[in-house]
């Protein structure tokens, strides 16, 4: 099978690692022209094609999930490599991060909705030093829908600042993001500044984010890791439950 959409498939030229072409391809190969389009004006940054396009997918029937997966992440994956192999740089992929957004604006009051009692209450924001913001922004649309109430810190996030919010809001999970290498450690600071301030075993502290693995969380000290926004949803329940055993 090859890629039907001509422009998508031009953009998908710039994929060459070959784990990541099989990753790619078999990734987009399975979604049908419309989503195609949407991941090749996502590429280009078209930000109004992308809000239009998403709009038109959900009146079609097609569910948040498969339009956030099948279109907009796919897009974003190919901004990805070009980014990294140095074909597009930073105001390029501000302009793709812009049309993801456009979308996203749709899919958040579907992902968001819950209509179930709140379930528990999380802080969430990236870490001192880092911006990025949009998969933090999906794990918390996610976990909305999941009824859980969450307070969103934003990015270039202080330990003080989760620590303040979780006494504000009365939170029992954190949740910390971070994109960089540079910005990982950040985490581990956190974590540090809640057992310095005696909140440590009042909250479970979640991490996540492109770089992060199981094994970093580990080694800070984090209570949960997930790799994307389903499974931060699984892991905050989780938690949720352990929380609520340890006090009994
Ligand atoms: C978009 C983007 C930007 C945009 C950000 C826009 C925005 N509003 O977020 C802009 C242009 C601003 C940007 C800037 C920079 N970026 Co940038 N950026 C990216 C890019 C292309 C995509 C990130 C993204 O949104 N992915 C899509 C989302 C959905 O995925 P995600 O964030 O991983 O989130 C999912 C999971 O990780 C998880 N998750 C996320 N958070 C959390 C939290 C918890 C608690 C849990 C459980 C799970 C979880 O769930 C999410 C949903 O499934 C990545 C490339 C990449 N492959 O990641 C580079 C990348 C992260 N950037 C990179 C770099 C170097 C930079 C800059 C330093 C560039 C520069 N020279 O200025 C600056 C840094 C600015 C700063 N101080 O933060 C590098 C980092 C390399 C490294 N080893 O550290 C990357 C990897 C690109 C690369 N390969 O070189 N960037």
């Amino acid at each position: 099978m090859a890629i039907q959409h001509e422009g998508l498939a031009k953009e998908f030229e710039w994929v060459t690692r070959p784990g990541e072409q099989k990753h790619i391809s078999e990734s987009i190969e399975k979604t049908d022209l419309l989503m195609q389009e949407m991941a090749y004006q996502l590429i280009i940054g078209a930000n109004t094609e992308v809000d239009r396009l998403t709009k038109e997918a959900l009146d079609k029937g097609y569910t948040a999930n498969d339009v956030l997966d099948d279109g907009l992440l796919n897009g974003m994956a190919i901004v990805g490599v070009k980014f990294r192999d140095n074909i597009i740089f930073v105001p390029e992929v501000l302009v793709s991060a812009r049309a993801m957004k456009a979308g996203m604006a749709h899919l958040e009051p579907i992902l968001s909705a819950s209509g179930v009692e709140p379930i528990g209450t999380v802080v969430m924001g990236t870490v001192k030093g880092d911006l990025h913001d949009i998969g933090k922004n999906l794990c918390i649309m996610m976990l909305r829908g999941a009824g859980f109430i969450v307070h969103d810190l934003g990015v270039d996030t202080a330990p003080d600042e989760f620590a303040d919010a979780v006494e504000e809001h009365d939170a029992q999970l954190v949740g910390m993001s971070a994109l960089l290498t540079t910005t990982m450690p950040n985490m581990g600071r956190v974590i540090d500044y809640f057992e310095d301030v005696g909140l440590r075993d009042e909250v479970r502290m979640m991490v996540g984010g492109a770089p992060v693995t199981q094994e970093f969380a580990d080694e800070m000290g984090a209570d949960g890791y997930a790799e994307n926004a389903v499974e931060c949803v699984e892991k905050a329940k989780e938690l949720l439950v352990l929380l609520k055993e340890l006090k009994g």
